[in-house]
């Protein structure tokens, strides 16, 4: 063996062991055993050159690169557990959770302002005695027009721009005829209210082909249009959580005579007069009157025995009116930002 391949072969050694010692991680160990060891590697290559020496000096060549081989595979084997252990040390740290923190908030969602209104509404006529009734949002005309006293070719129907589903079948304009319904299955007294959708085909910044209403029936021996001022304005009161001056102004609805449509006394300027009451100091907020004669004949209860009153209200309405939101369209857009404060 020449003293040249010897001084070749430590000066391998030593280079390699020093490149393993300071490998960093596992792709840089891989590299080094590829150059090294691998089919074109230098000990690989080194190997080949066992069968080119002197028959003299192979076998101590020979044992010499083996024994060059047999050290960078141990070096390579121990750099590649040690840096596999630093590894997988740094993964668990950088997955560690630090369990102390405060979690995150998710989001909870929250009930749509008009449900919300609608509840409250609900609340304060159910705690004074009223029962709620549901019906059908598809209605017959009768239900939705001839037992209310608007028969055909009446114009009360156009006040009413209906959506019509067939000639005698549309989808409800109001819900007065699930009043109607439940008078077919009650006898008075009653006190009912009807929240739900209504339909109307109209649309502008102050109309929605869909909207809520809720409208309230009382039907008894000696109800009077005292009773009727006396439920409306403890209602306003309890919805708005305030003393409200309530004014009744005269009106016209089919089902109702007299009516009367009702104005508050505006919570946004307490009456001075500003832009959401039109500087009048009033908002209205209801129509209402004494049932009229003809509803009565329609579901076979007698007048001489019986009167009653109704109203009814727009619950975007008075949601807009509770929350001071200035746009109903608001209620229909499902925007996040806007739903999430009402939470
Ligand atoms: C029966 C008899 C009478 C219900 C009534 C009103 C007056 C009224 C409007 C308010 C705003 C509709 O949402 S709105 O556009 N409603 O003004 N509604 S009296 O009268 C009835 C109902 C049922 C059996």
């Amino acid at each position: 063996m020449t003293s040249n391949s010897t001084a070749e072969l430590d000066r391998l050694l030593s280079q390699a062991l020093a490149d393993i010692s300071a490998a960093k991680d596992s792709s840089a160990v891989e590299q080094l055993r590829v150059g090294l060891l691998g089919r074109q590697g230098a000990v690989t290559g080194q190997l080949k050159l066992i069968g080119a020496q002197p028959p003299e000096e192979r076998k101590t060549f020979g044992s010499a690169v083996n024994r060059v081989r047999d050290q960078l595979t141990e070096a390579l084997s121990e750099r590649a557990s040690a840096v596999l252990v630093a590894e997988r040390e740094a993964a668990i740290k950088a997955e560690q959770i630090d369990v102390t923190l405060p979690g995150r908030a998710g989001h909870s969602g929250s009930l749509h302002p008009v449900t919300k209104t609608l509840r409250r509404i609900e609340q304060i006529f159910t705690r004074a005695g009223f029962d709620i009734a549901h019906g059908p949002e598809i209605e017959d005309d009768f239900h939705n027009f001839e037992a209310l006293n608007i028969p055909k070719n009446h114009p009360a129907r156009a006040m009413h721009d209906t959506f019509y589903v067939s000639d005698e079948t549309v989808l409800r304009t109001h819900t007065s005829p699930v009043q109607i319904r439940y008078l077919e299955k009650h006898t008075p007294p009653v006190a009912v209210i009807a929240p739900g959708r209504v339909y109307r085909c109209d649309s502008d910044v102050t109309h929605t082909p869909m909207f809520h209403q809720v409208e309230g029936l009382v039907v008894d021996s000696d109800v009077s249009f005292a009773d009727l001022k006396g439920a409306l304005v403890f209602f306003l009161e309890e919805f708005f959580e305030q003393d409200l001056p309530v004014r009744f102004r005269p009106s016209f609805f089919p089902f109702t005579e007299p009516s009367a449509e009702v104005d508050m006394g505006c919570v946004f300027c307490a009456g001075e007069g500003c832009r959401i009451c039109g500087h009048t100091g009033w908002i209205e907020v209801l129509g209402c009157g004494m049932v009229h004669t003809e509803v009565f004949r329609q579901v076979g209860i007698d007048n001489e025995t019986y009167t009653g009153y109704a109203f009814g209200l727009g619950i975007e309405r008075l949601a807009m009116l509770r929350y001071g939101v200035d746009d109903l369209r608001l209620f229909f857009e499902n925007e996040v930002s806007f739903l999430r404060q009402f939470s």
